[in-house]
């Protein structure tokens, strides 16, 4: 059994947090990962989705769950208001600075967990009154940082007294027992959940994890400052090649990737689709439940852990 100050922080069995995924980490989803014994997070899309999303997790899990605030998401400030009327336990930010909404979070009683990609974000999240920080890596599907997570974690529990959180290329025991050993107090995983049977994305998404090899997937959106991992396909090679055309604005970018992750998610759009994916995706090779992929992840590194000694005389 892993021991982590994280249960106890957090009332969970496991130090294992499902990452926030934009159309995909629903209330069911959540409920799921929170029965299993890790911290569930909801994806918060908008304010009257998210009241929706809660209530749902209610209905199945009486486990503490959280909300994932995508801080680039023009609702934001909106969200972040609305959050404090839900009696929910935690909340992670991504793509931004949480600062401003901090005191009110705090005050409401939440844990806030910042997604950082940097060890300076990490020292000001920590100074503004984090709980925990996730250290997301590069390898990450989705809106990512520079620096791989090899390099990020250990940079990051110097930087900080807050527990570190390990994200970004992360789907099973041996990843789980590396990020303890590189300092981490717990896991993030968002790609190992696309392959749950709760997970609620089209088909055809979940068959591309499931085959995904390691040169899968590809980033694209630097020259617009959000880079993002996704799997290779039509969309995602066309918008790396629009990238490096001179004579198409951001604009004309910006517009060719919009409403492109809906696409993937609900229609399974194999062309026009953003199939966002981590590195890890080569790693997940069959459908299981949450029950069983947090399980397996958590005993999988616990027997590691025991054995690390056979590396010393
Ligand atoms: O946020 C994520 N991953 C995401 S958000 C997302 S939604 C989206 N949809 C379409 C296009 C773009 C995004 C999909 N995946 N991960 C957490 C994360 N946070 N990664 C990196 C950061 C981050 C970056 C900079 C956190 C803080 C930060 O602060 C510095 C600053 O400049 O704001």
């Amino acid at each position: 059994m892993i021991d982590s100050i994280l249960c106890e922080i957090l009332d969970i069995k496991y130090p294992i947090i499902q990452g926030g995924m934009a159309w995909i980490a629903n209330g069911k989803l959540a409920a799921a990962v929170s029965n299993a014994g890790g911290l569930g997070i909801i994806s918060a899309m908008n304010s009257a989705s998210l009241v929706e999303q809660v209530s749902i997790a209610r209905e199945y899990t009486d486990k503490p769950i959280g909300v994932n605030i995508m801080l680039m998401n023009p609702e934001a400030e909106k969200i972040a208001a609305v959050v404090c009327e839900l009696e929910i336990d935690v909340i992670t930010t991504g793509a931004g600075l949480p600062n401003k909404f901090m005191p009110m979070w705090r005050e409401a009683g939440v844990k806030v967990i910042p997604v950082v990609a940097s060890a300076s974000v990490a020292k000001l999240v920590e100074r503004s009154g984090a709980t925990a920080v996730i250290a997301e890596g590069c390898e990450a599907g989705g809106h990512v940082g520079e620096i791989g997570t090899m390099a990020l974690v250990p940079v990051i529990c110097d930087a900080v007294s807050i527990p570190v959180i390990a994200a970004g290329g992360i789907a099973d025991g041996r990843g789980m027992a590396a990020a303890m050993m590189l300092g981490a107090k717990g896991i993030q995983c968002g790609t190992v959940f696309l392959s749950a049977h709760e997970c609620d994305i089209h088909d055809v998404y979940k068959e591309k994890v499931l085959s995904a090899k390691d040169t899968d997937t590809i980033l694209t959106g630097k020259r617009l400052g959000h880079p993002v991992r996704s799997l290779k396909n039509s969309f995602s090679r066309n918008f790396f090649k629009m990238e490096y055309d001179g004579n198409i604005s951001n604009e004309e970018l910006e517009s060719y990737g919009s409403g492109s992750l809906r696409k993937a998610v609900v229609d399974g759009d194999t062309s026009g689709g953003s199939f966002m994916a981590g590195q890890s995706a080569a790693l997940v090779k069959t459908k299981r439940s949450c029950e069983e992929i947090v399980s397996s992840i958590a005993n999988e590194a616990s027997a590691l852990l025991l054995e690390a000694s056979k590396w010393v005389r």
